[in-house]
């Protein structure tokens, strides 16, 4: 079954791929892949992924509940799942590698959802070049919800199983309004599996968590089909309260690509907790190409996308270089000049008494174990109303 889902005009180029990774040297983006398993989509546009389903994004909001609150959000988390890491697969035919994007490329979208005042906002921007960061800020005013975060990975390879392994670096924090409550969770790690047949995709493992401000904790545990038993997309999750972790609220288990179902551990009910094939996930709304500002994803990107929809290795190389050739320029520049690189909506490491998610976070770290992130990205409202990308 070797390769067979690979055009047979790219198949020395796949081989000599795989035999790269051998000799992998940690940074996943500058390794020449043949066109077949390219996307024409850049990284920044994965942030969209967290509020596909705006009820799910929007619906803790209006739960008077503090613990079933939580569960809300453990929902709609769980709910983000698939888009996150099956939607290559499922619209493609296989996981991709995705444009890495340059240093200030902004994506800006937004959901309209039914009336103009009940829409969701998404502005994305690459944060830095070396290593790859991504940070991301999405809102709906209606209901008061917000989620940051920014995103990295470290990626390994296993030469003998031919599986690539990452690890996220960064985390999300979701605000509520109306309760003033902050939610801190943390990335699964993955590995990408079926490299070998030429049609990689993803499966998530190890644990990842949500703390809340409101006192609860979710810990969330995930596998795949093992060699032996286990299904793909396999999940585990506990609901506890901060101050008695040991005895669950919740349970819930299943798969989050499919079926879940959760049991409340006080009644012993057992009820349907998410069914991710029956759910839509709503695309965002772009403004058109031509109306886009340079430093916009699919503006910049256009030629190299289009490269790809044709498969033209060459022309791909040719528009790539253009975007890397350009990056080069504006950094010499920069350094003749003696000016940094200014975010467009960001702010690095901000002060905790001036940025509540921040403040928020060296609070909710520590419940968790969570390793501080060495570098973090918070959105800055001021930035932002001074930015000339706002819709
Ligand atoms: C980015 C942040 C999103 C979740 C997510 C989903 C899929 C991940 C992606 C992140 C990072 C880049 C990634 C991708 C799957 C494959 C791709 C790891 C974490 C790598 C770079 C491509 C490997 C190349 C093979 C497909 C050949 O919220």
């Amino acid at each position: 079954e070797q390769a067979q889902s690979v055009p047979a005009s790219q198949l020395g180029m796949w081989t000599s791929f795989l035999k790269s990774l051998a000799s992998y040297n940690g940074d996943l983006s500058s390794m020449t892949a043949p066109p077949f398993i390219l996307s024409s989509v850049s990284l920044t546009e994965y942030s969209q992924f967290w509020t596909e389903i705006s009820d799910l994004f929007t619906g803790p909001a209006s739960e008077p509940d503090p613990e079933k609150r939580m569960v809300a959000v453990v929902k709609w988390f769980i709910g983000t799942l698939r888009g996150q890491y099956c939607s290559r697969s499922e619209n493609l035919g296989s996981e991709k590698k995705p444009l890495n994007p340059f240093l200030g490329e902004l994506f800006i979208g937004q959901w309209s959802n039914e009336s103009e005042d009940n829409k969701t906002v998404l502005v994305s921007e690459q944060v830095s070049h070396h290593p790859p960061v991504t940070a991301y800020n999405i809102w709906n005013d209606k209901h008061g919800v917000q989620l940051q975060g920014f995103n990295g990975i470290k990626s390994s390879i296993s030469a003998t199983s031919l599986t690539i392994t990452v690890k996220q670096v960064g985390h999300a924090m979701l605000h509520i309004k109306k309760f003033d409550e902050y939610y801190l969770i943390t990335l699964p790690a993955l590995h990408i599996e079926g490299l070998f047949g030429g049609a990689p995709f993803v499966e998530l493992e190890k644990k990842t968590h949500i703390v809340s401000s409101s006192g609860y904790v979710a810990e969330l545990d995930y596998s795949g089909r093992g060699y032996f038993s286990g299904k793909k997309n396999s999940f585990k999750a506990k609901i506890a309260s901060l101050k008695n972790r040991s005895a669950p609220l919740y349970s819930i288990k299943g798969r989050w690509s499919k079926v879940s179902h959760i049991k409340d551990e006080k009644t012993g009910t057992e009820e349907l907790f998410w069914d991710a094939e029956k759910a839509t996930r709503a695309p965002l709304e772009v403004k058109p190409i031509e109306q886009q500002l340079e430093k916009e994803s699919r503006k910049a990107w256009q030629k190299v996308a289009e490269a790809v929809k044709l498969g033209d290795y060459s022309l791909i190389q040719v528009e790539k270089s253009k975007i890397e050739n350009e990056q080069r320029e504006l950094r010499k520049i920069e350094q003749e000049n003696g000016i940094t690189w200014k975010h467009e909506c960001f702010v690095e490491n901000p002060d905790p008494s001036v940025d509540p998610f921040e403040k928020a976070y060296l609070k909710l770290a520590p419940q968790i174990d969570h390793t501080l992130e060495h570098i973090r990205f918070r959105f800055s409202e001021e930035m932002y109303a001074k930015s000339a990308y706002r819709p």
